[in-house]
């Protein structure tokens, strides 16, 4: 930061700003995490310098002899950890990801099943503001009503009514568990490619904590750094067939140069993953989530699915009268980071929404434990009932301060 100071001091002092924001406040977005400082370092070194568009062994530059072995670290150490056939890290984000695998194989207008992005689903799989929603043919699923979970019997009809060519699997807002198997069996009953975004719940997969995709999809995409705790973005893997056709989607297709810093940190983030210490702390995600819900619930507030499998929560604030705007907002000026979330069956705009998103990959990893979850769900009741009295706010946010504080370095 030292170099930083001095070039552009204004900048310098914003991320100074963020950091202290990141540390003093609680950070419960279910998406969000704290990479290491040697992800960070790789993610910050000079291989952000190097052109290299193409792949290890065939690129359009000269020079690659170097940033090629940090590519081919990368994918070996990604088929290690979850068993793929082919991996191809150079998608920039998730929504590059799904996209490429999309480009690489559905004809423009050709039919797509997933979740709809109000029961939990992503803005990739086809919302109508989304490329995915406007260049093809989206049909989506949802949960059931009484139990909140995927409608699998929906997923079959509507499968045979609509014989997509493919159907995906892979949700934002779903804290239980998902039967891949049983979506293959579909997707092979009508003869569709199967797709599994498994961006929330990578670093679970890894630590075998959630059945693989991987043994049953065609193609699994990912993001990773949601609880794969790795830096900001996506990853394909997919079967040896379909290897050409991927990589061939994501460059030339729908990128150019490959960000060659950020490939270098994905394989220090795997190599990490690849550890005990993740297995253990992919665990303490759980054990976490499970604790906090039960915390949040003893305080009469409302959990979609009644609680969770995984690393999120989706508390439905219906029952409190107020929206998840105005719980994000009164939950911010505590220090505690959250969003506002659609619920199954929403009847308020993605602006207002009835409910709030709460995940612990975040807080578990500075430190948090079981017992640290009722304190958290305290906070969450004291500032939600108390969301006009910015008093108290004040008050509450002081004692939040001082709570994290114990987890700083
Ligand atoms: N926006 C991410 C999330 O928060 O779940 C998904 O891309």
């Amino acid at each position: 930061m030292d170099e930083l100071k001095m070039v552009d001091p204004e900048l310098a002092d914003i991320i100074k700003e963020e950091e202290k924001r990141q540390s003093q406040n609680i950070e419960l977005i279910a998406s969000e995490n704290f990479v290491s400082k040697a992800v960070m370092e790789a993610a910050g070194s000079v291989l952000t310098n190097k052109y290299a568009e193409g792949y290890p062994g065939r690129r359009y530059y000269g020079g690659c002899e170097v940033i090629d072995k940090a590519e081919k670290l990368a994918i070996k150490r990604a088929k290690e950890l979850f068993g793929a056939e082919h991996v191809n890290v150079q998608p920039h984000s998730g929504s590059q990801a799904n996209q490429a695998v999309y480009f690489s194989q559905i004809p423009l207008g050709g039919t797509i099943l997933a979740m709809d992005l109000t029961h939990g689903g992503h803005l990739t799989h086809g919302s109508p503001v989304n490329m995915s929603g406007d260049y093809y043919n989206f049909i989506h699923y949802g949960v059931t009503k009484d139990e909140e979970i995927i409608n699998y019997e929906q997923v079959r009809n509507l499968a045979e009514e609509h014989e997509p060519d493919m159907i995906v699997a892979g949700a934002s807002a779903y804290p239980r568990v998902i039967n891949f198997k049983r979506f293959k069996k579909i997707a092979d009953d009508v003869g569709a490619l199967f797709m599994v975004d498994m961006a929330h719940i990578a670093g679970l997969i890894a630590a075998d904590l959630h059945p693989n995709p991987v043994l049953y999809a065609d193609f699994v995409t990912t993001t990773t750094h949601k609880t794969l705790r790795g830096t900001r973005g996506g990853m394909i893997l997919c079967r040896e067939k379909y290897a050409k056709a991927v990589d061939k989607a994501i460059f030339p297709g729908i990128q150019g140069g490959p960000l060659m810093h950020i490939i270098a940190a994905k394989a220090v983030s795997f190599k990490e993953a690849l550890s005990d210490e993740f297995l253990d702390y992919q665990q303490q995600i759980i054990n976490n989530a499970r604790r906090l819900a039960e915390e949040i619930k003893s305080y009469g507030m409302r959990l979609v699915s009644g609680g969770t499998d995984n690393h999120l929560i989706l508390i439905d604030l219906t029952n409190m009268k107020i929206t998840g705007k105005e719980a994000e907002e009164a939950l911010d000026k505590v220090g505690i980071t959250v969003n506002k979330n659609t619920i199954p069956f929403e009847t308020k705009s993605p602006f207002v929404t009835s409910g709030i998103r709460i995940g612990t990959p975040a807080v578990t990893t500075i430190g948090m434990k079981e017992e640290d979850m009722g304190k958290i769900a305290e906070f969450i009741f004291e500032a939600l009932k108390n969301l006009d009295d910015e008093e108290k706010l004040k008050d509450i946010k002081k004692e939040v301060h001082t709570f994290s504080a114990q987890f700083m370095d």
